[in-house]
């Protein structure tokens, strides 16, 4: 597909676009309408080239990959898919000629922020790398109407206001009624016996229609497109005997019923609502999701008896688990297999990722809400859970042991349990978080079958986040090393042998400073402060969570405002320290970290006595859109989460990419950050995983560390005192008495991490060395190398072969 079109033929299209569209010329158009245009011309592009590489994917019949996903966080499309296509500087130009900005069309766009964090940016990443590497690939996800909340403070108080995203993001979406599918809910099963075969028949269900909407991800280059299928809810059709009965509000609210399932997007990360509505969610997302599947194998090859070696199956997370009996269900009572054959493809097709540790974020679903549900995928996951048990009693497994892996437990349906019996591998997000899995959460598991389990650590859309957030670095670094590391980030690496060029380390801080003056200037005018791009940007940006510990940064930056104001002649390097994060709304203590943050930061920046030292910024509203702003700009990346709790992190990569140095924890994926730059490229802090796991057994008592250590015992009771007029009492007692995630234990070593950063800052040339080899050494967290490792050794796929590829 030729993506390329000359400047004027590019301002004929968007002249065209405006009056079949609006209705008016250029003259009259408003931003919106222009950038609308651009989006749908942009759109059509990338169908017209998905639908040539999927006929391509066809003829070549190479094996599908369909990825399920509760939460695809796409950000903004427009600069993605114009830099993807390589036509970005085009229709600059074009719009250039015509009066018009293109990054002023860019600001029109809102983000989809259909998802809350790691999890959901991250599947928006994979389908980047999968359609950059021409595998072919599908996402599934809900057509949520309100995606994430935005987040307004109101005096330190996070408050959430609708995120209603749909009418600038609508123009990426094509509706595609005739590909409608039926998801059945409630009812009851009968079960009969017909010419000698046992049928289940649903009966008596609701009926909720589950209507495609399409999106596009273009890859580099365009030499491949994934699709990206959200599913919209509707009812069956307006029930026109209620109507007419004059029932009509029973008939609305039946409509109205069925459209509230795709409504919005749960806003709670690794922690899970137990709501009869998630679960209708999850059901609806796999049986459109599994039907749509099974439609497409069915037409191409008329038997499902292939389907593991032409489809692969991926679950990310446990909640589209679901997939695993509707694969069943469809197979059993539409496709008259029996249980072994049916039960042999699924679990050869069916993969899953598993993303965090956290205990209460493991979902299980009460059996009861479950079977009222879905009653016949509840009886489907009563055989898979009895046949399971008793083969493991048959190979000698005890009791208890078959008891904690049994997906039907104590009432419950475990939905990680049946995550790895229903499917042929198991994978963890960093080489610690896999490790943990085989010796924590599925230890069981792991020691009854242990060649299920494997590792894939995360990655990132190297181009979005280098070369379209920080375009200055990606252009010295063409400049230096050539434009291979845009199509295989390991090239990276040749940036190395610059580590002692003075000119290009100058370049490096200069395209900082830059960064950091464009973050000014939002700051300025977002926060009403102003803040110096030439003291030390760090920065901690991700969702407000205890096991994260944004509260043991704020310890510190309190601790240290104390001291300066003992000290008010020290010799101090300005800081500047930037936040920004969104709490569940349910989440009462975050949301009081957020405002004790808050709070520091109005004490801290109206003092005179330090903040010319010293600020402290609470940014709004964290989304994608403004990670593409502060991470460029930032010079240390707070990844300080407690050893063990952070399944990987992506932001961790992302702002080493951008030559960041990470001041963080032996967690996730830092142990490989730091693996790859070494001790001294990496501020190295905290208890390793063993060492927390030795404290928390003899006893970890945190009430000592605030009487020994006179810095936190300073910080604390100015906190009980009140920041800024607010006391923070949870806070101060959940820290003192059973701190949960060990900020006292850590503090000490973050302190000390933060002075060596500090010394190191002192002496520029130093610390640029070090961001540029963070940068070199980045090119092991692109998605397109995760993506392979999925692809070689998960699903066992190959690109569509093209003789054109780079
Ligand atoms: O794997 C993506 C991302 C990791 O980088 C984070 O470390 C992890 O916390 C996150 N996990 C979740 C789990 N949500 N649920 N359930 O968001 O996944």
């Amino acid at each position: 597909m030729e993506y390329k079109h000359s400047v004027p033929q590019i301002e004929k299209q968007i002249l065209a676009k405006l009056e079949h569209g609006y209705g008016v010329g250029l003259e009259n158009a408003t931003n919106d309408q222009i950038y609308k245009s651009v989006a749908l011309i942009a759109r059509e592009m990338m169908e017209q080239g998905c639908s040539e590489f999927m006929a391509e994917a066809e003829k070549t019949k190479t094996k599908q990959v369909y990825y399920l996903c509760m939460e695809f966080l796409l950000g903004r499309s427009l600069k993605n898919t114009l830099f993807n296509l390589g036509v970005e500087n085009d229709f600059r130009e074009a719009l250039r000629q015509m009066g018009v900005k293109l990054d002023s069309l860019y600001d029109c766009e809102p983000d989809a922020g259909l998802g809350n964090g790691g999890l959901g940016r991250l599947a928006a990443c994979f389908m980047d790398a999968l359609a950059t590497q021409r595998y072919p690939a599908m996402g599934y996800s809900l057509c949520y109407e309100y995606g994430i909340f935005r987040q307004k403070l109101v005096d330190g108080w996070q408050t959430e206001l609708p995120d209603f995203w749909l009418p600038g993001g609508r123009i990426w979406m094509h509706e595609i009624p005739e590909k409608a599918v039926e998801v059945h809910f409630r009812g009851h099963v009968e079960e009969r016996w017909h010419n000698n075969y046992h049928e289940c028949i649903h009966k008596d269900y609701t009926t909720i229609m589950a209507v495609p909407c399409d999106m596009y991800i273009a890859g580099m280059d365009g030499k491949g497109v994934s699709r990206l299928r959200l599913w919209k809810s509707k009812g069956e059709s307006f029930d026109m005997g209620l109507f007419n009965s004059g029932n009509y509000m029973r008939a609305m609210e039946q409509n109205a019923m069925a459209e509230s399932i795709t409504k919005v997007l749960y806003p709670e990360d690794n922690h899970p609502e137990g709501k009869s509505l998630r679960l209708t969610q999850q059901y609806f997302l796999v049986s459109a999701s599994i039907q749509d599947i099974i439609r497409t194998h069915l037409f191409q090859y008329a038997t499902l008896d292939n389907l593991p070696d032409t489809v692969a199956i991926h679950l990310n997370d446990t909640h589209p688990v679901l997939a695993i009996p509707e694969l069943m269900r469809i197979m059993l009572d539409e496709c008259g297999y029996d249980w072994d054959h049916a039960w042999d493809i699924t679990t050869r097709t069916v993969a899953y990722t598993n993303h965090t540790v956290m205990k209460e974020a493991l979902e299980c679903w009460s059996q009861e809400l479950f079977k009222m549900q879905l009653p016949r995928i509840y009886q489907i996951v009563e055989e898979i859970n009895r046949r399971f048990c008793q083969q493991m009693h048959d190979i000698g497994v005890d009791g208890y042991k078959v008891g904690r892996m049994a997906p039907l437990n104590d009432g419950y349906v475990k939905m990680a349990n049946l995550a790895v019996v229903g499917s042929h591998s198991v994978n963890g997000v960093s080489a610690l978080h896999s490790d943990i899995l085989k010796k924590t959460v599925f230890n069981d598991f792991y020691t009854e079958m242990p060649e299920k389990f494997t590792n894939v650590t995360n990655g990132i859309a190297h181009r979005r986040w280098l070369n379209q957030s920080n375009p200055e670095l990606a252009n010295l670094l063409t400049q230096k090393i050539g434009r291979g590391y845009i199509y295989d980030a390991s090239q990276l690496k040749k940036l190395e042998a610059f580590k002692d060029d003075k000119a290009v380390l100058k370049e490096l801080a200069e395209i900082k400073h830059h960064n950091k003056e464009r973050l000014a200037a939002y700051i300025k005018k977002e926060n009403n402060v102003t803040v110096d791009p030439d003291s030390i940007f760090d920065v901690q940006v991700k969702r407000m969570h205890e096991y994260k510990r944004q509260h043991l940064n704020a310890l510190n930056i309190l601790a240290t405002y104390l001291w300066l104001k003992d000290n008010p002649n020290a010799d101090f390097v300005p800081h500047t320290y930037i936040f920004g994060a969104k709490a569940a709304p349910g989440y009462y203590f975050a949301k009081q970290m957020i405002r004790f943050i808050y709070k520091l930061g109005q004490l801290i920046n109206n003092d005179p006595a330090v903040n010319q030292k010293m600020k402290v910024i609470y940014i709004e509203d964290y989304r994608v859109t403004l990670a593409e702003l502060l991470i460029p700009a930032a010079d240390i990346s707070e990844q300080i989460s407690l050893a063990g709790t952070e399944a990987s992190g992506t932001s961790n990569m992302k702002f080493m990419i951008n030559g960041a140095v990470t001041l963080g924890t032996l967690d996730g994926a830092n142990v490989e950050i730091h693996d790859s730059v070494g001790d001294d490229n990496m501020l190295l802090f905290g208890m390793t995983t063993p060492e927390v796991e030795i404290l928390r057994k003899d006893g970890y008592h945190p009430e000592q560390i605030y009487y020994n250590n006179p810095a936190v015992h300073c910080a604390i009771d100015y906190m009980r005192g009140g920041v800024n007029g607010v006391e923070f009492g949870d806070i101060v007692h959940s820290l003192t008495t059973n701190d949960p995630y060990m900020v006292l234990a850590d503090f000490d070593s973050y302190q000390k991490a933060q002075g060596r950063a500090v010394k190191l800052y002192r002496n520029p040339e130093t610390w640029q060395r070090m961001c540029l080899i963070n940068i070199a050494n980045a090119g092991r967290f692109a998605a397109d190398r995760a993506i392979r490792e999925y692809a070689d050794n998960i699903w066992h796929c190959k690109p569509v072969p093209s003789s054109t590829a780079p």
